[in-house]
């Protein structure tokens, strides 16, 4: 089935210069990228972002974090893509991540850990939109 999920480039790895090795994943993955764009979002919109996380210890830690500097939010589009995305990135512990994932070559930390990935179908579609219009996601 092709789907659509919701990935994000964090402040880290922008920072560390390596947004490109980690789209040169994604297109070696396959996938199709539907839209991206940089962005530095505020703590209100990191904050909306992360509702789901807010009763957490780590909520505010997480939306300092994600406000730090520019991160960039992609639709990726492909089959099965919200699993395989995930796959992709790794765990969200580096520490246990598996070998070859994003997460393992390229986050410093459980809560700077270089990209994000929509988790259901549900999820996709809210955080997708939460960033994109439908005229931002060009037609293929
Ligand atoms: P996920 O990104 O792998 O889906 P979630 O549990 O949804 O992981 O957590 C969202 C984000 O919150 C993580 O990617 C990470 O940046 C941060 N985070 C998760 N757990 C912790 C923690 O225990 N300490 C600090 N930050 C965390
Ligand atoms: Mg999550």
């Amino acid at each position: 089935m092709t789907q659509r999920t919701l990935a994000i480039i964090k402040p880290d790895a922008i920072g560390k210069g390596v947004a490109g090795q980690i789209i040169a994943r994604v297109e070696n993955a396959g996938f199709k990228i539907l839209a991206a764009k940089m962005i530095h979002m505020s703590q209100a919109e990191a904050a909306g972002f992360y509702a789901v996380h807010r009763a957490r210890p780590f909520f505010q830690s997480l939306c300092d974090f994600m406000t730090q500097g520019p991160c960039l939010p992609m639709v990726l589009e492909g089959e099965n893509a919200i699993q395989r995305w995930r796959e992709l990135m790794g765990a969200t512990d580096p520490v246990k991540a598996a070998a070859g994932t994003i997460r393992k070559d390229f986050a410093s930390s459980i809560e700077a850990n270089a990209v994000h990935g929509s988790d259901s179908p549900e999820t996709a579609g809210v955080e997708i939109s939460y960033f994109f219009s439908s005229l931002e996601l060009c037609p293929r």
